[in-house]
């Protein structure tokens, strides 16, 4: 007999999702009833899970394997019929989320603090997507907070861990456990969207691609699909092994964290392309030979070239981005003539759209790239995306950034990030700011003058809600632009975002160093912001 254990549990502050789900230190995470409380409360929110299929994975970071088995417990207790778990426990979030809409599953957990670092000094994290396999939207995520802020009791069975080595099933009381292979359906689902023969083709000869896994969960997934099904050569996708610390770095694909691709592909003897996943395998960098692509400028030229991807053959509904999102997809959207939206930052802002079928492209300034084929950025369809297009267009990616830039001008962009800083000074430097937006119209600072100036508010044109507050935008009336937020999952202090933008129509400009061409308006940010004066910091923490 299974027996259901009611646990009396008091609420825990801080519990509130940021733009991705809860991110807090591991130690945190191993409080008493702090993971426990956070499930129920998901569970609560939902409107219980009686008779649910869920689905469940992580991207194998360290308190992966041991959350899994809480979860478990807790589903079986909370009458979930059956849960879908990756084998080992493992599943990247875009694989989570084909995984929860080919099943019809009530939704899925996700346990991850994505580019974060992770072991036990680092951090973890949790996320619920919903039927739709996207990230909970905003109403599911206020009111997961406000049951955690009234919990009082949880459910939980007391039996024994799941083995999650091997493809099998299980049950626990009336629950089935399936475990499943992490990555056969998210492989069937890219067969139907590229030209596995084109590709294979591409490889065989000679083209070299370098993916970087970074340690963390994308490395099964590449190399079954870019070595195994595709032919690219062994050795291809490096650092493929999932690590519970991701080998001490930071699985976040940036000049920074990926210091050592960028020296490759900017050395002697470079592949032809270079790329790189995050921890949970939904973000995405692309760099050719000496060429590194912005991933805003990545969004515009998948946007005018998916079409050559037998999943995109009839052209794209529209396009979506987020509000930091340089412009220049919005280039491409107008040349094509089709509806380009301006979302928050996040995800969950996407689902909408793309259950409406309003957009089939989505993109964010992060790194991360989707379509309508599940609801998440998706890192190594990207890739595939690329990959196809390239063996289609047989021109170097240097080539194909030239001819997108001639064709729609360049939106040169850079985003500064100033990360742990005093959380009351990146309060104050935000206030402040708000405080002034409606004097600075007209204002000039560095032989820029301010446009307009505004706090971001996203009415959704499905639903109806609205989301304010969700970053100063400045814009200028040079066609240029600066935007500054706080980040909604760092976990030390607060991360101050500086997104910076400058449209540039002369191509004698376009081979200009990028933070170069931003010149202008990375010093003027500071003097609108005073970034210097409140964070005492004189340069930024990552340059990307
Ligand atoms: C960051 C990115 C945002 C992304 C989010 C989750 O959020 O800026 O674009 O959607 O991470 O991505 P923030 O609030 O720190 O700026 V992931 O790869 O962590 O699921
Ligand atoms: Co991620």
């Amino acid at each position: 007999m299974t027996r259901i254990l009611k646990v009396e549990t008091t609420p825990i502050q801080g519990q509130k999702p940021g733009t991705s789900g809860l991110r807090k230190k591991v130690k945190t995470f191993k409080e008493p009833h702090y993971l426990e409380n956070f499930v129920q409360s998901i569970f609560n929110a939902v409107g219980g899970m009686e008779g649910a299929t869920l689905i469940l994975g992580g991207d194998g970071r360290y308190y992966n394997r041991e959350a899994i088995q809480i979860i478990l417990r807790m589903a079986a207790a909370n009458g979930v019929d059956r849960v879908v778990v990756g084998q080992g426990g493992l599943l990247s979030t875009p694989a989570a989320s084909c995984l929860i809409r080919k099943r019809k599953a009530k939704g899925g957990i996700i346990l991850s603090a994505s580019h974060n670092p992770g072991g036990p000094e680092e951090d973890f994290g949790i996320k619920y997507n919903s039927d739709n396999g996207g990230p909970a939207p905003e109403t599911i995520t206020n009111a997961i907070y406000a049951e955690s802020q009234n919990i009082r009791e949880y459910r939980v069975t007391d039996t024994a861990d799941i083995e999650l080595s091997e493809i099998a099933e299980f049950t626990i009381g009336a629950m089935t456990v399936e475990i499943v292979d992490p990555v056969k359906d998210y492989r069937k689902l890219m067969k139907t969207l590229f030209s596995f023969k084109k590709i294979k083709k591409l490889f065989k000869n000679g083209f070299r691609l370098r993916f970087d896994a970074m340690h963390a969960i994308t490395g099964p997934y590449a190399q079954d699909i870019l070595e195994r099904k595709l032919g690219a050569p062994k050795g291809t996708v490096i650092n493929a092994t999932p690590l519970e610390d991701f080998g001490d770095h930071h699985p976040d694909p940036n000049p920074v964290h990926a210091r050592d691709l960028f020296d490759v592909m900017f050395g002697p003897d470079a592949p032809d392309m270079g790329a790189a996943s995050d921890g949970d395998g939904d973000r995405n960098i692309i760099l050719g030979r000496g060429i590194y692509v912005a991933p805003s400028d990545s969004l515009a030229v998948l946007a005018a070239n998916a079409h050559l991807a037998p999943g995109y053959e009839n052209g794209l509904a529209g396009v979506a981005r987020s509000m930091p999102t340089s412009c220049a997809v919005d280039r491409v959207a107008a040349e094509v003539g089709m509806p380009c939206f301006e979302t928050p930052t996040g995800w969950k802002f996407f689902g909408n759209l793309l259950d409406a079928g309003k957009t089939t492209l989505c993109g964010e300034e992060s790194a991360g790239t989707g379509s309508d084929h599940v609801r998440e950025k998706d890192g190594l369809w990207a890739v595939l995306l690329w990959l196809n297009i390239l063996a289609e267009r047989q021109e170097s990616i240097r080539e194909i950034m030239k001819a997108h830039w001639r064709t729609y001008g360049r939106n040169f962009y850079s985003r500064h990030d100033y990360e742990a800083v005093d959380s009351t000074a990146a309060g104050n430097l935000m206030a402040t700011l708000e405080a002034k937006l409606s004097s600075l119209p007209g204002q000039c600072f560095e032989g820029e003058t301010i446009k307009s100036a505004d706090n971001f508010a996203y009415n959704d044109p499905i639903d109806g809600s609205s989301s304010t507050a969700q970053g100063i935008r400045i814009l200028f009336e040079s066609d240029a632009r600066v935007v500054f937020r706080l980040s909604g999952t760092g976990t030390e202090g607060a991360t101050l975002r500086v997104y910076l933008e400058r449209y540039v129509s002369d191509p004698e400009e376009f081979d200009t160093e990028t933070q170069v061409a931003l010149e202008r308006i990375i010093t003027a940010a500071d003097q609108i912001a005073g970034i210097r004066s409140h964070t005492g910091r004189s340069e930024p923490d990552v340059i990307s």
